[in-house]
């Protein structure tokens, strides 16, 4: 029986593609678990809260956004949660991709909700971003820790954090809420996946096209030997 051989150019080029398209989901950035549940800050009418970060060098999607909350339910309030491009350190109005699906929610205790993207949300390399916490009905409370107790807790994660943005006035003007009189950990978790930058793919693809071309030249001078 014949041996099936496969082509040495096609395995490298197979292998190079694999793992040029190998994502990883990847914790954005966040501050999971939460220290306590001491403060909250209500969202909803005039009231929003973003935070901004920074990606790494490096694009990436959103996969979903887990904020911890209460006097949510779903019947009543409509969150509105997104990721902003950043307009001279505050959230601009331009938004990545759609907002996020809201979950249900039957009941107003503490819990921590996930919003899935409500398709692609990519971010570029070494760019500031904002995550906004918003409400077009109703109002909910986003849960925080006290940062004074037992100790502050910056989010971590393959993104910098930047700072929480407490707006009053609907997005007019923005407070830094880890400034006194404020000492707000608003609990939040971004999870995302790595995209392949299309320079690494091309340099696969070339790669294995120069793989395949000294196969071809191997094969060529067998033939010219027998
Ligand atoms: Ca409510
Ligand atoms: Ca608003």
């Amino acid at each position: 029986m014949k041996k099936l051989h496969l082509h040495p150019g096609l395995a490298a080029f197979g292998a190079l593609l694999s793992l040029s398209a190998a994502a990883h989901a990847a914790i954005l950035l966040g501050n999971y678990p939460q220290i306590n549940n001491n403060l909250s800050f209500s969202i909803g009418g005039q009231f929003q809260l973003a935070v901004s970060f920074t990606t790494p060098n490096q694009p990436y999607d959103v996969d979903s956004i887990t904020l911890r909350l209460s006097d949510y339910t779903s019947a009543l309030d409509t969150p509105a949660v997104g990721i902003y491009t950043d307009n001279a350190d505050a959230p601009s109005t331009t938004l990545i991709g759609a907002l996020f699906t809201n979950p249900n929610s039957p009941s107003t205790g503490i819990n921590d909700f996930p919003f899935n993207a409500n398709g692609s949300v990519p971010l570029s390399a070494n760019t500031k971003y904002w995550m906004l916490v918003d409400a077009s009905a109703g109002s909910f409370l986003w849960r925080a820790s006290d940062s004074d107790n037992p100790n502050p807790r910056t989010p971590t994660g393959d993104a910098t954090f930047g700072r929480f943005a407490l707006s009053f006035d609907n997005g007019a003007s923005y407070n830094d809420p880890n400034t006194a009189p404020y000492n707000f950990l608003h609990t939040f978790q971004i999870n995302a996946t790595a995209v392949p930058e299309p320079v690494h793919v091309s340099l696969a693809i070339g790669i294995a096209l120069l793989a395949f071309a000294f196969y071809r030249r191997m094969m060529v001078a067998k033939r010219r030997e027998t």
